[in-house]
């Protein structure tokens, strides 16, 4: 097997080669982009508060009842190092507030502090991997109304600032004791179901809420505060109040990343159309990658002509290294380690398609004005030997060949996950 991959990956090689593309540095290249995986995939965004009595609703809107949901933390992190073994390359894990683990102590989420992410913060030194963060503005008494940071209710807004504030201090500590860069994303699901009249008065709330969290000035140069928008929600059908266009004037002029989420958007529109102009005003990225299907916006993410339009545009901007990458999915209806292994491989694997775009060419005949070989470039490297390239990178990695995984998450299901009572 091992000799059969090599020598398919030195025919790859040289085919890529005549197209003006090198193979070897472009899996360099990949080695060195990380993809941030979202911990909540593994519980149905539950989180843990469940545990500790009268804090939350339980979890938002996944999907599917497979057998074997992580209940808490030391669960979720023995499934994500099963996910980690499986997947190439070295990444980050993606929190979101509803994690902590405060020891049975009520603490609510205008409470939270450092420590009470001590353990995943143990737990990503221990993995040599990074944190990113989010606040949790969803699953709570307080969200209730539909309404947080946008809320006309002064006691609601109060109490959902605070938890604003504590997130952007927490990811900050998490960046400093990791000596790495820690994403705070801020999504909150405020709008209405029906027709509303105060569209603007909400934004203008929302606004002034945004303002208080990010006066705070943070010194650390590990902390990227992002700001992520949607179209619609289950719920908020009719208006949300931060929309695409709210949040990318928002961010133009201050210190703060845009977060572009492939599933908030309508569904004919594609954020690979967006990510050159984003990046024209704006110096980084967060890219959600996720997979819209119909009304839901988090299906597992596929190595479909989406994902890998988007990791062209990013390649082709020469944003490689200023876009930060996390998946956004969530499906109960599957094991769950599968679908981190299916979502985080095909992103790393469209990351990679990217990377082996025969860009020089392409380019030369584009200045020539010679757009028939242009487009045949195009065409021609849809069909290049991509897998025995992928394969390689899986081999050095010293992760599973192509569908060898499927076996070690069958394996770990009839060990681990259902023997769980859930
Ligand atoms: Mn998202």
């Amino acid at each position: 097997m091992t000799d059969n991959i090599n020598s398919a990956y030195g025919w790859a090689k040289e085919r890529y080669a005549i197209l003006g593309v090198d193979t070897d540095k472009a899996l360099d290249e990949l080695n060195s982009i990380p993809v941030s995986i979202n911990c909540w995939q593994g519980d149905d965004v539950a989180g843990f508060e469940g545990l500790t009595e009268g804090v939350s609703d339980g979890g938002i809107l996944s999907t599917g009842s497979y057998p074997g949901r992580a209940a808490n933390g030391d669960e979720l992190r023995q499934d994500i190092d099963m996910a980690l073994k499986l997947i190439p390359g070295a990444h980050k894990l993606n929190l979101h507030a509803m994690y902590a683990e405060t020891d049975g102590a009520k603490v609510d989420r205008d409470e939270l502090q450092l420590c009470h992410f001590s353990r995943w913060i143990e737990y990503a030194k221990s993995r040599g991997i990074g944190l990113d963060f989010n606040p949790t503005f969803f699953s709570h008494e307080k969200s209730k109304s539909g309404f947080t940071l946008a809320s006309e209710d002064k006691e609601i807004r109060r109490f959902w600032i605070e938890h604003g504030k504590r997130s952007r201090e927490i990811a900050a500590g998490m960046g400093e004791e990791l000596k790495r860069v820690c994403v705070n994303n801020i999504w909150i699901p405020d709008g209405s179901k029906d027709m509303t009249l105060n569209r603007y008065k909400h934004r203008m709330i929302l606004k002034d809420s945004l303002d208080e969290i990010f006066a705070q000035k943070i010194d650390s140069e590990y902390l990227v505060d992002a700001v992520e928008c949607k179209l619609f929600g289950i719920g908020s059908e009719s208006y949300v109040t931060g929309s695409h266009e709210f949040y990318l004037s928002y961010v133009m002029g201050k210190d703060i990343s845009l977060c572009l989420d492939m599933g908030h958007f309508h569904p004919t529109e594609s954020i690979a159309d967006k990510i050159s102009s984003v990046l024209t005003f704006k110096n980084d990225l967060l890219l959600h990658v996720s997979r819209p299907v119909r009304w839901d916006s988090d299906h597992v993410v596929s190595f479909n002509d989406d994902l890998q339009a988007v990791a062209l545009e990013v390649k082709r901007a020469g944003a490689m290294h200023r876009t930060y990458f996390a998946v956004d999915f969530f499906d109960g209806s599957i094991n769950r380690i599968s679908a981190w292994v299916i979502g985080v491989r095909n992103t790393i694997k469209a990351l990679l398609f990217a990377l082996l775009e025969p860009a020089a060419l392409i380019s030369e005949a584009e200045r020539s004005q010679d757009l028939g070989t242009r487009l045949a470039l195009f065409e021609e490297a849809k069909t290049l030997p991509f897998a025995a390239v992928w394969d390689k990178y899986c081999l050095d990695k010293k992760v599973p060949i192509g569908a060898d995984w499927i076996e070690e998450t069958k394996a770990y299901e009839t060990n681990v996950l259902r023997k769980r009572d859930r």
